[in-house]
């Protein structure tokens, strides 16, 4: 018989601190998914929550990095909403704040979750948003928390 652990990360946030990163393009759609972000954290009993407005989902990564690089946080939560047009403007941006944001948790070891959404009208926008299929921007702060407490048991 093998031996070994398996390690899982819990969801309390007591006496954690979280960084929010949040795009304004589409705010219609990206304070909603600040609101379950947040609401997700505190209910956990996060000690601190720190919330950085950027002007798009392109943006996010930088302000990501610079905060996991601060060393003042224990997670960053990462929220946009990037919505198909007409142009390829949609594939590079998304492209980019998945690639960046990806990159912040694995240079840092601060880590970042992907809560943009990426759809192809805003009707869809707004299911993930707190409607029928959940809030994507709570859904991403769970994430970095479990992160948070899974990567202190490793
Ligand atoms: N930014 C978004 O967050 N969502 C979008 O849907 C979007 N579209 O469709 O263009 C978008 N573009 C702006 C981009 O993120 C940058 O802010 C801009 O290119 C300036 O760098």
């Amino acid at each position: 018989m093998s031996t070994g652990q398996t390690i899982i990360g819990s969801h309390d946030a007591a006496g954690l601190k979280f960084g929010i990163v949040v795009a304004k393009f589409n705010d219609l759609i990206t304070e909603r998914l600040l609101a379950g972000a947040k609401g997700t954290l505190e209910q956990a009993g996060a000690e601190k929550i720190d919330i950085v407005w950027v002007p798009g989902a392109f943006e996010i990564p930088l302000a990501a990095l610079k905060m996991a690089q601060s060393k003042k946080y224990d997670g960053i939560v990462c929220l946009g909403a990037v919505i198909r047009g007409s142009t390829t403007h949609y594939d590079y941006v998304c492209n980019e704040a998945v690639k960046g944001i990806s990159h912040v948790g694995l240079q840092t070891g601060v880590p970042a979750s992907f809560g943009v959404l990426t759809v192809e009208n805003l009707e869809q926008a707004f299911e993930r948003a707190g409607s029928k299929l959940g809030n994507k921007g709570s859904e991403a702060a769970m994430a970095t928390l479990e992160m948070v407490n899974v990567l202190k048991k490793i």
